[in-house]
């Protein structure tokens, strides 16, 4: 079935392998303005997702086209009535003809990560449910959530950020969003290590020589080199990640050195050098 598109013409469905997404919020210019902007907006460009953003208000049934109260049992605040934002979700599935999973943005969700996106890139149909105010009536979250996902522990004025955050992380996984050289990256996430230092010209900015080795055309040590700065980056940096990692026993030995605090890299300058102590 042909969907109703914002301007009431009927869109073309995205793709056989496309994914469509749905928002439901109170400021959908401000999710379509951020989406329609760089790869995610040439992918809707080239059809291979949808983006559409439902303003929760045009479900309202007040002449004053309110969609808040204040909260039973007192307290500070306004809350999203039920009534909007239930009748916005089932108008939404009369249109696609089914019950999409419904992903509601919460500080008290599940914190979302790759493995989580991966996940939701397999559905065809992904809704997103942005809260404003304090919060939404919990009977209206009983009725249509299916999943609570946060993007962290931090406090923000809404879910509509959470929720653009998330769809450009999908989307980049969508087949034919990102170029063939990109794509190849998309699956190793490079054994939980990040990434190795690049350069490009000059050879020499400011006195900074590119590492000797990148110039030696040598590529096995070209490798080795890479593969050992993102073993110290991620120990410099991100730990927390190597608990993760795959490496092989010279690796491993390579790690021990580091954490003894032993000469960690011998060839070229310190790309870190300048950074180290400023900052978090
Ligand atoms: C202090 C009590 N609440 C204020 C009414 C908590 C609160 C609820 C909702 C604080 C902020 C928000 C708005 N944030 C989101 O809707 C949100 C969010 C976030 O703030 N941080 C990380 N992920 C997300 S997902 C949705």
């Amino acid at each position: 079935m042909p969907r109703r598109c914002k301007t009431g013409q009927f869109a073309k469905k995205a793709s056989v392998f496309g994914m469509n997404f749905h928002i439901m919020t109170l400021f959908p210019e401000m999710v379509m303005s951020g989406l329609s902007t760089s790869i995610t907006g040439r992918a809707m460009e080239k059809g291979l997702i949808s983006i559409d953003a439902v303003n929760i208000r045009d479900y309202s049934e007040e002449k004053h086209r309110h969609v808040d109260d204040a909260p039973y049992g007192g307290g500070a605040g306004m809350v999203m009535q039920a009534g909007p934002v239930c009748s916005c979700y089932e108008d939404l599935c009369r249109k696609l003809g089914k019950r999409p999973r419904v992903l509601y943005m919460t500080p008290q969700g599940k914190v979302f990560r790759q493995a989580i996106a991966r996940e939701l890139a397999e559905e065809e149909d992904l809704v997103f449910l942005c809260g404003h105010y304090e919060g939404i009536d919990e009977r209206a979250l009983e009725e249509i959530v299916t999943d609570y996902l946060s993007i962290g522990d931090y406090v923000l004025t809404g879910g509509e950020l959470p929720a653009m955050v998330m769809i450009d992380c999908i989307a980049r996984l969508v087949p034919g969003v990102l170029s063939n050289d990109s794509s190849a990256e998309i699956e190793s996430f490079h054994d939980n290590l990040l990434e190795y230092p690049q350069y490009t010209r000059p050879e020499v900015f400011h006195g900074r020589a590119v590492p000797e080795v990148l110039l030696s055309g040598h590529h096995r040590n070209i490798e080795e080199w890479r593969r050992r700065q993102s073993i110290r980056r991620t120990f410099e940096r991100r730990p927390d990640l190597l608990e993760e990692a795959n490496l092989s026993r010279k690796e491993r030995e390579y790690l021990a050195e580091l954490r003894s605090g032993g000469e960690p890299c011998s060839d070229g300058p310190d790309p870190d050098s300048g950074t180290e102590g400023k900052g978090l």
